[in-house]
């Protein structure tokens, strides 16, 4: 997959040299490339915004600087066009999954009072496909952390990133629907307190009960929403009990 990230703070993207994602570039599963949009402005000042049509607070970002970085940077293929706004739609991990099927994404990181509504519909109107999205109703100071976001949520679902692709099946937010049950390791007893006795029995059909119970419990008690939206056919004849 190829992943360019426009934004006027480049650095803020160095995390993902790190870890998976960073390791997933060097193994060559992930084209990552972080543009700075000041390149692609034309004054002496390098400005990229302005005072906002209509008045009112703050800046907005110029349609004719962020078109001349897009056009680029979407010109070697069909691009899907990500746009981090806390105005957009919410990123779950069923958005994750359909991007992460994407050939090429490009990410425009607005900052500001955002970016011209006109280059949204400029790309839609070429037949770009153009998600507007928030990572959750709260307010940064720009898309750059949403962006590191997105793509660590995306790249690790891309085939050969994640060593044991069984680790992705269980996790919260994962196919059950349920957050992921309580985790131990050793030492068994720690400052007084046991791992639950289950999971030292090897009883595999036992542990895998516990679990599942442990999964409804705490998603019960922390996301009433996921419990209420499981499928009809979602629970066992063991859940109902709960
Ligand atoms: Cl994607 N951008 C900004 N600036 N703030 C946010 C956000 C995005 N998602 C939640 N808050």
């Amino acid at each position: 997959m190829r992943i360019d990230v426009v934004t006027i703070f480049p650095d803020y993207l160095a995390a993902l040299d790190l870890s998976l994602v960073g390791k997933a570039r060097t193994a060559g599963l992930l084209d990552l490339r972080v543009h700075d949009l000041r390149s692609w402005a034309t004054d002496r000042h390098r400005t990229v915004d302005d005072t906002p049509f209509g008045g009112g607070a703050g800046m907005v970002m110029r349609p004719d600087v962020w078109g001349a970085a897009l056009d680029e940077v979407m010109a070697p293929g069909p691009a899907h066009l990500v746009v981090p706004t806390p105005s957009g739609e919410t990123f779950t991990q069923r958005t994750a999954e359909a991007l992460a099927t994407e050939e090429h994404l490009a990410f425009a990181c607005g900052r500001y009072e955002g970016i011209d509504a006109r280059v949204a519909e400029r790309y839609r109107a070429q037949g770009v496909r153009v998600s507007e999205v928030s990572i959750g109703d709260y307010v940064l100071n720009g898309g750059e952390v949403a962006t590191l976001v997105m793509v660590e949520a995306v790249a690790r679902l891309l085939p050969g990133v994640i060593g044991n692709p069984a680790s992705l099946v269980e996790e919260s937010h994962g196919a059950a629907g349920l957050l992921e049950y309580p985790v131990y390791t050793k030492p068994p007893v720690w400052d007084g307190l046991d791992v639950p006795e289950v999971l030292l029995s090897g009883h595999h059909a036992r542990i895998a009960r516990w679990r599942r119970d442990e999964a409804l419990r705490r998603t019960a008690a922390r996301r009433p929403d996921l419990v209420a939206a499981l499928p009809v056919d979602g629970l066992d004849k063991h859940d109902l009990a709960l």
